[in-house]
């Protein structure tokens, strides 16, 4: 069991290691509960070092035996690792260790899943493995050793030798322990190759459980093209002679970019058309290419230490989000993006768990892998580069490849690229590091129209395309905008930020008189103004989402319906549109006698029938903000939210919406029906997830029958899964046949059967969604181990707002108790899912007095992990 004494280690404490090592061998006899380790290590001090306490991290393991340059040594141990005598020079360490695979259910180490062996170090597990320093800025080649009588045994870097009942793999490249990875099993390749630019061959294979070759050509597919696009984009060529990818069922986290052997979750790259939704194959596109964007992001150059978590992570979002808008819609990536980060990272910003996105302090790394390291990290590369342009963005990337290959860098490191390119202060910037909370920007506007005793001005003549009747003109227009961040847990005051604000200017008839324009916003208020306008113009703020920020500002809804009619970006039409919904719910919610706004739902269904825009970004139209982001918003107006209105408020919404469009539905589902054959990519699941929101639609209306036929004749999991998903939303009386007969047909393949454990849960009526999930428990195949299943099970009961948070709390109970019992075996997932109590304080009294009561429980478990200790503690500070 993991020490629960909180300790908490500090950014600002950072020293550099003692000792360095100048190369790995290890060799590992593996044994289901008795696997035996040897490593041979060879330490030289650190010139850089203060001082030369020779320490080895290690947990959990059976120290068989430790010798220093041969002559056999008794070292001190404890609970977190070893202090021995060393000699003040170079020397050779070795040590043979014994851990226990099989009995491994927290998934960090050495463990086993279905029969295999397989690691995870990230963050610091390596350790479980055996004695190292096990920090990212101590940086070696490993040469690894596996002796098993398993089939196929695979490490780090290149084969070397094998022979019966063993193999040697050799990393020349030097790496943080956290990237060491090995697996050996009973598995099968799906095998190609890649020419890189320069011309080397590379051996890529994709190894999974004999059953699931089948489900492996996508993402070798996907792998390829994220190879090619690396080269072409940011000029990074893969190297070494082998890429192996490696499919787990077992899996906390979805993917690992363990140098050369990345390590999947199944359901992050298995996948073929009957068993994987569209979104599951665009989700395996771009963990794929993020694991191996990871190759140059992350393990040619690393983090110091974990604090800089962001560096290697945020770029590497940032890096898979630029593929996905390549490979797929800009613009229907950019606002799914945006649709993310408000769901999970807004709240985390600004809850009890908000840190900044290089934080500070931590008592367990494996709770900083969150939305505001990953996902506002990204947000803030993307800030950096509107600032600097597309050229010097390319130009520092260049730079920082070139400077830090083969280091453990920092965000200064990273920052100060930019600056040498630039010669850009980018001091102010880097607060978006340092400070946490979402920043607010209020906006009010000023319009001076002509003076007709001054001469036009002729400023607007750089928009060629710009209309006569606003240009020449000597009225201006003025957006001052105000920028405050709320106070976040040891932040007080903060200081004013960055903020890209991109911006345009539409005339009342819809034409752009100023084009996307990018403001550079460094105070705490500041204005703009755009002279040489005939007409006061419509602003379209924040295009793009050019930065993370919550705009305040309540336009009218006149404004709005014209943005939705005819702003040329996408994001800020569908931001109006969103706006629209959010409004009418909130006017229903705050005024019972209030119907959904009739005018804005005439609006959408002209802008969803315009065959002209794809069926994607018409399908993010469609979607109503979800309950949670209502009860966000409720929260903001100071209003306490009631998820049960909110449920009954959107569905009224939706039904409403249904029955006035009624007429345009079979049309609708005519034009984005789909017969060619089925392809994952971007046109075909446009016109799906279109058909899918149009076919809910329908079903509200004809009670499922349509749905029904779907759910009959579907030849793809997609179709066939939003079907049932209507069955189950209406059609009361059957829906349980249907849940029967899905499980019949998919019983044994699992990740299909966690789409049925999650949908019962999340379709479930919140009446009855404790209910459901506490019903699945009992399934058989609900499996505590798994954390696919109980995130299926249990995460997607968090899901289900209305459900989750029933006035008698029975939500709460249910899934404190399951957590409880996780923590014993899981204390990441455990701690992981916690977070879904994050924003307990936005509810009514009673509802926090459940919550709070439930987080005691689980904070008073004995023997709590100090994973969840942590979380629960500062969930409740
Ligand atoms: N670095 C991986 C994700 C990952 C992080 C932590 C883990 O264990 C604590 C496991 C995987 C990525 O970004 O894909
Ligand atoms: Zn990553």
């Amino acid at each position: 069991m993991k020490d629960s004494s909180p300790q908490t280690i500090y950014l600002k404490d950072y020293t550099p290691p003692a000792w360095l090592v100048e190369d790995v061998h290890l060799t590992f006899r593996l044994a289901p509960r008795a696997t035996r380790v040897t490593s041979r290590v060879r330490f030289v001090p650190n010139p850089e070092a203060t001082a030369r306490e020779f320490f080895l991290h290690g947990e959990e393991l059976k120290l068989i035996s430790c010798h220093i340059d041969g002559r056999s040594v008794t070292p001190e141990v404890t609970p977190e690792g070893l202090t021995c005598d060393v000699p003040d020079g170079p020397f050779t360490w070795e040590a043979e260790v014994e851990i226990s695979p099989e009995t491994n259910t927290a998934l960090e180490g050495l463990y086993m899943s279905s029969g295999m062996y397989c690691t995870q170090c990230e963050a610091e597990s390596f350790r479980k493995i055996t004695y190292y320093p096990d920090r990212p800025d101590v940086m070696a080649p490993f040469t690894v050793r596996i002796e098993s009588d398993l089939p196929v045994m695979l490490s780090n870097g290149n084969p070397v030798a094998q022979g019966q009942g063993w193999a040697e793999w050799h990393d020349p490249w030097k790496k943080p322990s956290y990237l060491f990875a090995l697996v050996a099993g009973n598995l099968v390749n799906h095998p190609d190759s890649f020419t890189t630019m320069s011309g080397r061959e590379v051996e890529l294979n994709i190894w999974v459980r004999p059953g699931d070759l089948h489900k492996c050509a996508f993402g070798m597919e996907a792998l390829k093209k994220s190879m090619k696009w690396d080269e072409e984009v940011y000029g990074r060529e893969y190297d070494l002679d082998i890429f192996n990818i490696v499919a787990v069922d077992d899996f906390n986290m979805g993917a690992m970019e363990n140098k050369g052997l990345n390590i999947f979750n199944s359901s992050a790259v298995l996948a073929s058309p009957e068993t994987s939704t569209d979104a599951n194959f665009e989700r395996i596109e771009a963990i794929i290419a993020h694991e191996y964007f990871h190759n140059w992001t992350g393990n040619r150059i690393t983090c110091r230490d974990w604090f800089q978590l962001c560096l290697k992570e945020g770029l590497t979002v940032y890096r898979d989000s630029q593929f996905t808008s390549d490979m797929r819609s800009a613009p229907v990536k950019r606002i799914s993006d945006v649709i993310d980060l408000r769901a999970r990272q807004f709240p985390e910003d600004q809850g009890p768990l908000s840190h900044p996105v290089r934080p500070e302090s931590f008592q367990e790394i494996n709770n900083f892998y969150t939305a505001t390291v990953y996902e506002k990290g990204a947000e803030v590369i993307g800030m950096l580069k509107r600032l600097v342009g597309d050229e010097a963005y390319a130009r520092a990337l260049d730079l920082y490849f070139e400077r830090h290959d083969g280091d453990a860098a920092t965000i200064e490191d990273w920052l100060k690229v930019f600056e040498d390119v630039t010669d850009r202060d980018l001091t102010q910037f880097k607060r978006w590091y340092s400070q946490s909370g979402t920043p607010r920007l209020k906006v009010t506007e000023e319009w001076t129209p002509a003076d007709a005793s001054r001469p036009p001005s002729r400023d607007l003549a750089a928009n060629p395309e710009a209309p006569d009747q606003v240009r020449g003109g000597t009225g201006t227009y003025t957006l001052t905008f105000e920028q405050h961040t709320p106070p976040t847990p040891g932040q007080r005051d903060k200081a004013p930020q960055v903020l890209p604000i991109a911006v345009g200017l539409l005339t009342p008839n819809g034409d752009e008189v100023v084009p996307t324009t990018l403001l550079e916003m460094t105070e705490a208020k500041q204005s703009f103004s755009f002279d040489g306008l005939t007409r006061k113009p419509v602003p379209s703020l924040l295009r793009g989402f050019s930065a993370p920020v919550v705009l305040e500002r309540e336009a009218s809804r006149e404004e709005r319906l014209f943005l939705l009619a005819h702003d040329t970006d996408s994001f800020t039409r569908w931001e109006a549109s969103r706006d629209l919904a959010r409004a009418s719910m909130l006017g229903a919610l705050t005024d019972p006698s209030k119907g959904p706004d009739r005018t804005w739902l005439e609006a959408l269904r002209g802008v969803v029938r315009d065959t002209e825009l794809d069926p994607a970004y018409r399908a993010l139209l469609l979607a109503l903000p979800g309950e949670n982001e209502m009860a966000q918003t409720l929260h903001e107006r100071g209003i306490t939210p009631d998820p049960e209105a909110i449920h009954s408020t959107r569905q009224a919404h939706l039904q409403a919406r249904a029955e006035l469009w009624q007429a345009n539905l079979p049309i609708l589902a005519e034009e984005v029906a789909v017969t060619a054959p089925y392809r994952p990519d971007a046109e075909q699941s446009g016109k799906r997830a279109l058909g899918a929101a149009v076919l809910d639609m329908q079903s509200r209306i004809d009670w499922g029958k349509t749905a029904a036929r779907q759910f009959e004749t579907a030849d793809n999991m997609t179709q066939q899964l939003s079907a049932l998903a209507c069955l189950i939303r209406y059609d009361a009386k059957n829906s349980a046949r249907y849940i029967r007969d899905f499980y019949d047909q998919w019983k044994d393949d699992r990740l299909v059967i966690d789409k049925w454990f999650m949908l019962q849960v999340s379709e479930a009526t919140p009446d009855r969604a404790a209910e459901a999930a506490e019903g699945l428990t009992q399934h058989p195949d609900f499996d505590l181990k798994n954390p696919n299943r109980f995130r299926a099970t249990l995460g997607a009961l968090a899901m289900n707002h209305a459900g989750f948070h029933r006035a008698d709390g029975a939500g709460y109970a249910l899934l404190a108790d399951w957590l409880i019992r996780l923590d014993t075996l899981n204390p990441q997932t455990t701690a992981r899912m916690c977070s879904v109590f994050q924003a307990w304080r936005r509810y009514d009294a009673d509802r926090q007095a459940l919550i709070r009561s439930n987080l005691e429980r689980i904070a008073a478990k004995p023997d709590l992990s100090r994973d969840v200790a942590e979380m629960v503690g500062r969930i409740l500070a």
